[in-house]
């Protein structure tokens, strides 16, 4: 599916989504999850295509014909494969949207959320000029989103933040570094310390955790972790050591909500806020990620914006909407409550197996 606009990180431009989507059935009634790998190996090692091979021949195959009485009893079945959350997450999604409609209830009560509704930011790639980057952000807070996220990297930063807080003084800001920096750039950073950034996320290294906490000791802004953390441990070390205020949870990359769950609950136990990340997700991703921001300790604005910022026509109906105040309502009906649109998912759909029908 094309965006409806290239977006570009410090890790790459994507023009073209290539999605896989996991569908599970008891029978009777089916069930919808999304692996939110990317196309290329840039934000984390995995891509839909290492995605499909593992679940295909590994996560599948153990998982067929076992008993395991309900979702939350997956992590355990595909736990002896190592990593690949993603791929792992998929499914588990599409388990937990089946569970929901086979209790009749809606996905996020039976995750036992609170959010009846949840607030929105947008994530906003890098731009051609500053000039350009301003006119989206005007027009994103005119759509109502309430909290704007903009891609940094070496060069595209201190100058860039500088321009958007005195364009736009009291909207909340963050910034997403993709893991350009190192340590050497902290002075880059504390420069930015002056204009009043709600977080840095993710600044340094994709696997690092001690780098981060020495930058943490040295500016004010919080560091929010997103690339570093895969679960609950990692949270937990993350928080212990100092390395961020914040943490993104993004379902594929903890593997399922068994596990964003348990990176949520660590957070709250701490009193370290949780927001949900976004990884450019059909319809099916996104509303699982409207889901999962109704977890109490979601407390600030996340990436998860409206069907429109993205796709010319989504697969899902009706697509996900944002008020005119920047929040979207959560579904009362069951599963992900919202309905797939088998003829236009058809017309997308590229290449499909089945097992075990
Ligand atoms: O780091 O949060 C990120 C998109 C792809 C990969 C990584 C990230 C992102 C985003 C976009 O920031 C969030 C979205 O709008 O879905
Ligand atoms: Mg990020």
């Amino acid at each position: 599916m094309r965006l409806l606009h290239p977006f570009e990180t410090s890790f790459g431009v994507t023009t073209d989504r290539r999605i896989l989507l996991v569908k599970v059935s008891d029978g009777s009634m089916e069930g919808y999850g999304e692996v939110t790998a990317g196309e290329g190996p840039f934000y984390c090692h995995e891509t839909i295509d290492t995605a499909w091979y593992i679940l295909t021949e590994f996560i599948i195959p153990r998982v067929l014909g076992k008993e395991i009485g309900g979702p939350e009893g997956y992590a355990p079945v595909v736990e002896a494969i190592r990593g690949h959350n993603m791929a792992k997450g998929g499914l588990e999604a599409a388990l937990w949207d089946l569970e929901a409609r086979r209790q009749d209830l809606p996905l996020w009560k039976l995750l036992g959320g609170v959010h009846e509704e949840i607030e929105c930011g947008v994530s906003i790639g890098i731009q051609p000029t500053i000039e350009r980057l301003l006119q989206v952000i005007q027009k994103e807070l005119n759509e109502g989103y309430r909290r704007i996220k903009i891609k940094i990297k070496p060069g595209w930063d201190v100058e860039v933040v500088r321009q958007v807080r005195e364009a736009f003084p009291s909207v909340l800001l963050m910034c997403d570094a993709n893991s350009a920096y190192t340590l050497d750039d902290i002075e880059r950073f504390r420069m930015m310390d002056a204009f009043n950034v709600m977080m840095f996320e993710q600044p340094l290294h994709y696997e690092d955790m001690i780098d981060h906490a020495e930058l943490q000791r040295q500016i004010s802004t919080p560091i929010c972790l997103d690339e570093s953390i895969h679960s609950a441990e990692d949270a937990r070390k993350a928080i212990a050591i100092g390395a961020c205020r914040i943490i993104n949870i993004k379902l594929g990359r903890v593997g399922g909500y068994r596990e964003a769950k348990a990176v949520h609950n660590v957070c709250r136990n701490h009193g370290v806020p949780v927001w949900c990340g976004g990884m450019l997700e059909s319809g099916i991703g996104r509303v699982h990620n409207v889901a999962l921001s109704s977890l109490e300790n979601f407390a600030l604005p996340g990436d998860v914006a409206g069907s429109k910022r993205y796709w010319a026509e989504d697969v899902i109906d009706p697509p996900v909407l944002v008020s005119a105040d920047g929040t979207i309502a959560q579904s009362m009906e069951p599963g992900i409550g919202y309905s797939v649109k088998d003829a236009f998912l058809d017309s997308v759909t590229v290449r499909t197996q089945v097992f075990g029908a």
